[in-house]
């Protein structure tokens, strides 16, 4: 296996990662591919933005244009499109959308697609992993999925900030909030604000959705109208973005946050491989130790698999 380390993936462009990002998928358990994603974890440069929202409500046209805004600023921007089609049909979905985000010519912006997990639906291991090792390379890692079913929990245990977007003339998304059955986000837009008047009604309706909405530790999300389209928003969007950012770091919250996160992807792999039932074979005092997560997911999984034989 070719070099693995941070330092060499800095220096190797958009082809190191790409074998970088193979590696993890053929092997994540390589010794090798665990020390540069724990080096990775160790490291961030950049912040994780999430971004769902319904099938064709913008994101993606949202992306693109907040890429061009994001690289008008000369910041690193990665993208992972998450697909919800299966693996099987070879992310055929996300195709088409993403040859208009990706510029072959510029080497500070990655695109990928991938696959959301077969079985439960939500994002793949595979995912958060390439999210961290992005995060080290990059200033913004924006990871889209569709903001129906597991995909959407998940990506708040990955991100950041979470954007949810907003369609114009529907309300259902707004029910799901108002029922608690959706994650709350951190910032809240409609589309398409070059609609009109549906988009100033569903403004209004989110108004009073959020309104009854619990946001995270006093964090009062932010709620706006954009237009990938004709521009309006824009900015306002990611200035809330970047607010609930520097409002995470200056209360201390970020790291924090991140370590939970690291937590929850540590045992959501573990029982992927070893079910509930494995998992709770882990004595007590095991599972609570200030350690890198991808190492550490290696360390309880022998501890159970030793708990077996
Ligand atoms: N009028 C208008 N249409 C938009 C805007 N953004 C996206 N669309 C259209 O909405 C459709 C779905 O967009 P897409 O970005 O693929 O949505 P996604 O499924 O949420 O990723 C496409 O036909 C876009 O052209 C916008 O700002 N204004
Ligand atoms: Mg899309």
């Amino acid at each position: 296996m070719q070099q693995l380390d941070l330092i060499a993936l800095r220096q190797g462009g958009k082809i190191a990662l790409s074998r970088a990002l193979a590696a993890i998928e053929r092997n994540p358990k390589d010794p090798k591919v665990v020390a540069l994603l724990d080096a990775a974890w160790k490291a961030p440069r950049g912040v994780i933005w999430g971004i769902t929202g319904p099938p064709g409500v913008g994101k993606s046209t949202l992306v693109g244009a907040l890429i061009r805004r994001l690289r008008s600023r000369r910041l690193r921007v990665a993208v992972i499109a998450v697909d919800p089609s299966s693996r099987r049909s070879g992310g055929a979905l996300l195709g088409d959308r993403l040859r208009f985000l990706s510029d072959p010519e510029d080497p500070d912006l990655f695109v990928r697609s991938m696959a959301a997990r077969d079985r439960l639906g939500g994002l793949a291991d595979l995912t958060w992993s390439a999210a961290i090792l992005m995060r080290a390379l990059f200033d913004r890692v924006i990871v889209e999925t569709v903001g129906v079913g597991q995909s959407e929990t998940d990506v708040a245990g990955l991100a950041d900030s979470v954007l949810f977007c907003v369609q114009p003339g529907s309300g259902d998304s707004l029910q799901f909030m108002k029922a608690g059955i959706m994650e709350i986000p951190h910032v809240a837009a409609v589309t398409k604000a070059d609609v009109g008047e549906a988009a100033r009604r569903a403004l209004k309706d989110l108004r009073g959705a959020l309104s009854l909405a619990e946001a995270e530790e006093g964090w009062e999300v932010r709620h706006l109208s954009c237009s990938a389209e004709s521009g309006v928003g824009l900015e306002r969007l990611e200035e809330a973005l970047d607010a609930h950012h520097a409002w995470l770091r200056a209360r201390g919250l970020l790291d924090v946050k991140r370590r939970r996160q690291a937590e929850e992807w540590v045992s959501a792999s573990l029982q992927e491989d070893f079910g509930c039932f494995g998992c709770a074979r882990l004595p007590d005092d095991e599972i609570h130790h200030e350690e890198e997560p991808f190492i550490k997911r290696m360390r309880l999984g022998k501890i159970i698999e030793a708990s077996f034989s």
